[in-house]
């Protein structure tokens, strides 16, 4: 093979709560992500008590997909995008999360979303939460913490799976599940599961007893998502930031290994249907029991998953002789001996900008377990600047360049089995981590500032020329 397989699936990357906007429109609730205020750089975004705003929420009326659909979807089938990676808001079709009935107008929504991919050739790749529980579920039940979220969440995926059984094939259960681990960011818990920790608990026993639950949910869902449409390839998606040993000293490689676990634990679970002996290792040392109930070991054995859909921005490195040296959480993915790479360049927010680390990051995921691969989100965050209408992203296009380079290295040179590709934002959308629109990843450029100002023209950036060839030769032209 010297060209990637003609099915490849090309695409770009969204999810609802960063690009929808409606927060509130056609009966839909409130959910975790619509308490989080805007960050500015540096500044972490924060959780607030009220949902009715006298605080700035970006994610409100984001880039107003909910009333641009047609002209974006229109811009995307011209990219020639194959595949469109999104999510489907938990609370537009329950709106609190424990009805028993969905909300019609919600459901409606995405037929006429999906109906127009459908329409444009582009088939729709779904996550059913992108940090989208329901604020009603949070705040009564303490998410994750109550087994009976588990039900909430098996009865939404219910609704959907039998609703766009014939339009969506590609599912996915819950985004970057394993970034939770890192709970020295309450961001991280507070959107994968609904909790915040209180004082005096031990954030990481809670972060492991409400994961069993998430697991089950999980598990539970790509059961009765095989059962109603067998065709269905549901998957895993995690968050996969490399943990690289600083040096060749065997305590830096061992710290390395320990640090990786953090990435390995969820998929663990969902790939391989039990939990790995270093967690039970850990748990033993810690003194924490999970809440495994009769029948729960068989619901994780049965429920494993049909591929494993990843996020790929950056790597890391740790030095087993440093403390906190790292200069950022999210960026050294709240590993205490963190350290940064000397050998690396880094974005505008520190995220350090390395290519081969994704060719090695599919061989370690392809090799420990053997499943398909879906790369399902990629990007540059960064500051775009408009000249007389155009946007020069060369830095962007470089990234996406070196990265498309990788893949085809994994794929043709190692065999590794992938799916296909989507570049996160591919239209500019509000930065999931600092609340800003300044940090942007699209193709697509939208005129919104980070006080919410702007006229909410799209404009293409050379990126949309670029890539639209790239998908039209299927990786040959780069
Ligand atoms: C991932 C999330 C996305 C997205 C992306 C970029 O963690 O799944 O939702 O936002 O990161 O991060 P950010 O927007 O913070 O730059």
């Amino acid at each position: 093979m010297t060209q990637l397989p003609q099915d490849f699936l090309w695409g770009g990357a969204l999810a609802a709560h960063q690009f929808e906007g409606g927060w509130n429109k056609g009966g839909k609730g409130p959910s975790v992500v619509d308490v989080l205020t805007a960050g500015a750089h540096g500044v972490p975004r924060r959780i607030t008590a009220k949902v009715e705003p006298d605080e700035f929420y970006p994610n409100h009326e984001a880039i107003d997909f909910y009333t641009h659909y047609k002209e974006d979807i229109a811009l995307f089938a011209e990219m020639g995008l194959k595949v469109l990676r999104t999510s489907i808001g938990w609370t537009r079709i329950f709106p609190k999360g424990d009805e028993a009935e969905p909300n019609e107008e919600g459901l409606q929504f995405y037929d006429d979303v999906f109906d127009e991919l459908l329409k444009h050739g582009i088939k729709p790749v779904i996550t059913l939460s992108h940090f989208e529980i329901p604020l009603h579920l949070a705040r009564e039940y303490g998410g994750f913490r109550s087994r009976k979220v588990v039900d909430f969440f098996v009865r939404f995926a219910e609704v959907v799976f039998n609703r766009y059984k014939d339009k969506v094939e590609y599912w996915m259960t819950f985004n970057e599940i394993n970034n939770q681990m890192d709970v020295s960011n309450p961001l991280f818990l507070w959107t994968n599961a609904g909790i915040q920790v209180e004082e005096g608990e031990d954030a990481r026993a809670v972060m492991y007893q409400s994961a069993h639950h998430q697991l089950l949910a999980s598990a539970r869902a790509v059961q009765l998502g095989h059962k109603i449409n067998p065709d269905f390839k549901i998957g895993a998606m995690v968050s996969h930031v490399p943990v690289y040993p600083f040096s060749c000293h065997p305590e830096d490689i061992m710290a390395a290994e320990i640090a990786n676990r953090e990435r390995f634990f969820f998929p663990d679970v969902q790939v391989r249907g039990k939990y790995p002996a270093y967690a039970l290792k850990e748990l033993e040392r810690i003194g924490v029991s999970l809440p495994i109930e009769e029948g729960d070991e068989k619901i994780l054995a049965e429920g494993t998953v049909d591929y494993l859909a990843f996020s790929y921005y950056m790597s890391t490195a740790v030095k087993h002789d440093a403390v906190n040296a790292g200069s950022d959480s999210i960026i050294n993915g709240g590993l205490d001996n963190g350290v940064d790479n000397p050998y690396l360049e880094a974005s505008d927010w520190g995220w350090t900008i390395d290519p081969d680390g994704l060719r090695y990051v599919l061989n370690t995921l392809y090799n420990r377990y053997q499943l398909p691969l879906f790369i399902v989100e990629n990007g540059f965050g960064a500051v775009d600047e408009v000249v007389d209408g155009a946007i020069h992203d060369h830095a962007r296009i470089d990234y996406f360049r070196s990265h498309i380079e990788a893949v085809k290295s994994a794929v043709l040179e190692d065999g590794v089995d992938l799916l296909g590709y989507t570049p996160w934002g591919i239209i500019d959308v509000v930065s999931f981590t600092t609340g800003e629109m300044k940090k942007r990843y699209g193709m697509i450029y939208v005129d919104r500032d980070n006080d919410g100002d702007g006229t909410l023209k799209r404009l293409k950036k050379d990126s949309f020329d670029w890539y639209r060839k790239v998908i039209e030769t299927n990786g040959q032209a780069l």
